[in-house]
């Protein structure tokens, strides 16, 4: 291609002429700029719309020209480069984090100031893209945030779904779910790449055959093929360049299949277009089955595919081998979602390149490494063999001498049968299935879980045989949450106080919140970290105004638990508490109580019953509650529709109290958990995920512990654990879960909760009824440190000062350690 360096060709353009300001005026002309030449809009005709994408092009071009700066850095550089792998993202809105990171927030804001426009109501207008479910999706992207900060040369490869995670609505109470379109304004930030496409097979079948040069050779003659383009979105870091987040859009390879046209079928040649594109039209939900979901295998395999050849591409028109390719690269699979991948290199290397299987196959396994985000065993991926065998036949053949290799190795180790057929990929139990989990550990070099605990558990639960084969694949990175977009952006009001006193290193070094410590009793600074915590809480009551129509005190104690909504995560041990309070109050017992707002927000999948039926109970306690005069002087509780990273920039700083009471062994790791203390919000939770150690950090006395532990829990559990004693032998559990058929919280309908109940009386799975009095009792606390303003507020700076460990930088710098051996190149200018 050439040679020269990007510096020299933008020198070459004339002074200026590569270059994008920063200053005011020059972000003043360049928006004009865009809103006349680029958008073709007069003044009169102006949309708010049109504004937003202008000012979105501004800031692209200034994220994108660091972008370019980067590769070209990374480029001489020649390090070894980071390919995640995900299925989902949720980067959130873009702009108010670009200005951030490119440190232009202030001249932004006056060159808007001037024309007669305000910043704020600019990034209200921006539609975020919601390509994940939740804490995984957006873990990826906090990644992304720190990978571009501390300059590792990294590339995140996902989907480019048209409609992401479903717009949640509230109607009568019960979740409704329409489609989002974040699409349907345009996406300023991203940048097509029609030269960058590839062909990603489907169907069909192989044959076996031996070549000229006496080469075993495989063909696989597919029954169609579908089209991936590369859609690029700038991802900036702070002070520093940016990295690229590519997504693939799938598109017919053909527009039009003329053979048929041309027979005058046009609607079926339509047809075959949208029936390609169908592969990226739709993220799925969480926690629904996905076996038998062909299309969501198609998903994962056309993004793999995609990513594989666009990085052999990269690879190979460098100049460099592919016997180096590990050595280039190090790919990050972000849970089973793209662990086919390691069937498709195989495939790529032997079959497409000619490779010797044993050298394909020491090159894959020094390229992969996998994070499990989860131990819940209706969450490990699992693919029908004849599925996937129809879907990718000859993926299923590699799969198949992976396999057979494997167990020999196994057998050879004196491995018993029992253990061999636990270890196998092929699950024969029923229906032979691919284990991909397993695919994933035994193609990988590194397997980390997300948090101490969970990483402990993978090892001696779900992988236990995997880890007793190969103690030193297993490891740790404990995740983490950008600081930046969750408390600097977000806060801006905690983010100035704190920097008025220890300066702005901390953006870059979140540890250097320990010098926080010495302030935690200082009266002065006691009071302006009220002060702006009360500001965040009357925003949000404003907010939760506009949203449900409730008026909130924003001098209550905001208690809140926002996540998706799971029988695990226990947003019903929250209910059943509120209830608790509700009787009492109604009994005149208030004493003791400080007078709360009870706030849930999160998703239930479309086709989760009982999740969906927790939120039909929150809405109906908070309509119980909230019109009751004599109750609502004392509490309030409110659901927030359509939870997602707009709306958690809102609610984490204005939070008091983060609930994170999941059953202990569920919660992997938690990141919602970390955002709450980040800003100041105490926690109440179990033993559980990242709790363990957010709990050490900040110190046990400045934390809520509640519950069983991961042992008692199973100790509970083969003890042959009956909910229903529980309910007979603790009257006011009793009659908390009595009140779920009453008249009065089910409007007359008393089989509304009865599912809900009956599943807590005979089942309780994550035994909520168990943990019940412990949690009761810690919120006993709760109230009575909350009247203690000068303890409760030293315990809230705590928090927040001890918080140094849970930045992602942390996390990414782990991974760049104990996974990736490579190291941060620093690219700041
Ligand atoms: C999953 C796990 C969480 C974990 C995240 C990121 O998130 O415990 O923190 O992945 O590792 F369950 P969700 O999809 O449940 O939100």
């Amino acid at each position: 291609k050439h040679n020269r360096s990007i510096e020299s060709y933008f020198e070459s353009l004339g002074t200026g002429a590569g270059e994008v300001g920063l200053s005011k005026e020059d972000i003043t002309k360049d928006f004009l700029h865009k809103l006349f030449y680029h958008l073709g809009r007069v003044p009169a005709l102006t949309t708010s719309n049109d504004i937003y994408t202008a000012m979105a092009l501004t800031i692209r071009d200034r994220a994108l020209r660091k972008f370019v700066r980067s590769i070209e850095k990374f480029t001489q550089q020649d390090a070894r480069g980071i390919a995640y792998f995900s299925a989902e993202y949720l980067p959130g809105p873009h702009l108010g984090n670009n200005l951030l990171n490119l440190e232009i927030v202030d001249e932004t804001k006056a060159a808007l100031t001037e024309l007669g426009l305000d910043l704020d109501e600019l990034l209200d207008e921006e539609e975020e893209p919601g390509l994940g479910n939740g804490g995984l999706g957006r873990l990826a992207s906090c990644f992304m945030d720190s990978l571009a900060t501390l300059g590792i040369p990294s590339i995140a490869y996902g989907i480019r779904y048209e409609f992401g995670i479903f717009k949640q609505e509230i109607r009568e109470g019960w979740q409704m779910e329409t489609t989002d379109k974040w699409l349907h304004n345009g996406n300023p930030w991203e940048v097509m790449r029609p030269e960058i496409s590839y062909v990603v097979k489907f169907g069909g079948r192989t044959e076996h055959s031996t070549n000229g040069q006496n080469r075993y050779q495989v063909d696989w003659l597919p029954e169609s093929e579908i089209k991936g383009t590369a859609y690029d979105t700038p991802i900036l870091g702070y002070q520093s360049n940016g990295i690229i987040m590519r997504l693939w859009k799938a598109e017919a390879v053909e527009s039009f299949d003329f053979s048929v046209y041309n027979m005058g079928d046009y609607y079926r040649a339509v047809e075959k277009k949208l029936r390609s594109e169908n592969i990226t039209k739709v993220l799925y939900p969480n926690d629904e089955n996905l076996s038998g979901k062909e299309l969501r295998l198609k998903q994962q395999y056309f993004f793999v595919s995609c990513s594989l050849q666009d990085m052999i591409n990269l690879h190979t028109t460098q100049g460099r081998e592919l016997k180096n390719f590990h050595e280039k690269f190090a790919i990050q699979l972000n849970d089973t979602h793209p662990s086919i991948a390691v069937a498709e290199l195989m495939r790529l290397f032997v079959d497409e390149h000619e490779m010797e299987w044993d050298e394909a196959w020491d090159i894959t396994r020094n390229t992969f490494a996998y994070t499990n985000h989860t131990l819940l065993p209706e969450a490990l991926e699992k693919w029908a063999v004849s599925l996937l065998g129809r879907i990718l036949p000859r993926h299923l053949e590699i799969i198949y001498e992976i396999n057979s290799r494997f167990l020999e190795e196994l057998r050879d180790k004196g491995f018993s049968g029992d253990q061999i057929a636990r270890m196998s990929l092929i699950d024969e139990n029923g229906e032979p299935s691919v284990r991909m989990a397993h695919l994933a550990t035994v193609g990988s070099f590194k397997v980390n879980g997300v948090s101490e605990l969970h990483s402990r558990l993978l090892k001696s639960q779900v992988l236990n045989d995997f880890a007793g084969l190969w103690p030193q694949k297993f490891t740790n990175v404990t995740n983490g949450v950008t600081h930046r977009r969750f408390l600097a952006m977000s806060n801006p009001g905690l983010a100035n106080l704190i920097s008025e006193k220890i300066g702005e290193g901390w953006l870059t070094d979140l540890t250097s919140f320990k010098e926080l410590e010495k302030l935690a009793e200082n009266e002065d600074f006691q009071k302006r970290w009220r002060e702006v915590k009360l500001q965040n809480k009357q925003a949000l009551t404003q907010f939760i105004k506009e949203q449900t129509g409730v008026t909130v005190d924003p001098e209550m104690l905001f208690d809140v638990q926002v996540k998706r909504i799971h029988e695990y995560k226990r947003q019903h041990l929250m209910v059943l508490h509120i209830i608790d309070l509700y009787l009492r109050i109604k009994d005149g017992k208030t004493e003791n109580i400080a007078a709360s707002t009870f706030i849930f927000a999160g998703k239930a999948a479309p086709g989760y019953f009982l999740a969906k039926l927790i939120i039909r109970l929150i809405t109906a306690v908070a309509e119980l509650v909230n019109e009751d005069e004599e109750v609502n002087r004392f509490i309030k509780v409110v659901f927030l529709p359509n939870f997602n990273v707009k709306q958690a920039q809102r609610i984490y700083p204005a939070a008091d109290l983060s609930e994170q009471i999941s059953m202990a062994g569920k919660e992997a790791s938690g990141t919602g958990n970390m955002k709450f203390a980040l800003n100041g919000a105490l926690t109440i939770g179990t033993l559980d995920g990242a709790n363990v150690e957010i709990r050490e950090e900040v110190g046990e006395e400045n934390f809520f512990l509640f519950g069983q532990t991961t042992e008692e829990i199973q100790q509970t559990r083969n003890e042959g654990y009956r909910p229903y004693q529980y309910y007979e032998e603790n009257p006011k559990l009793k009659k908390v879960l009595d009140f779920l058929s009453s008249e009065e919280l089910t409007k007359g309908d008393t089989e509304l909760f009865k599912p809900l109940y009956h599943n807590l009386l005979q089942q309780d799975p994550y035994q909520l009824l168990k943990d019940f009095d412990s949690y009761c009792s810690k919120k006993e606390e709760v109230f009575k440190l909350w009247n203690d303003k000068k303890e409760w507020t030293k315990k809230s700076i705590l928090n927040v000062a001890r918080m140094g460990k849970f930045s992602s930088d942390r996390s990414i710098r782990d991974y760049c350690e104990k996974i990736w051996n490579v190291k941060p190149v620093k690219l700041k200018e």
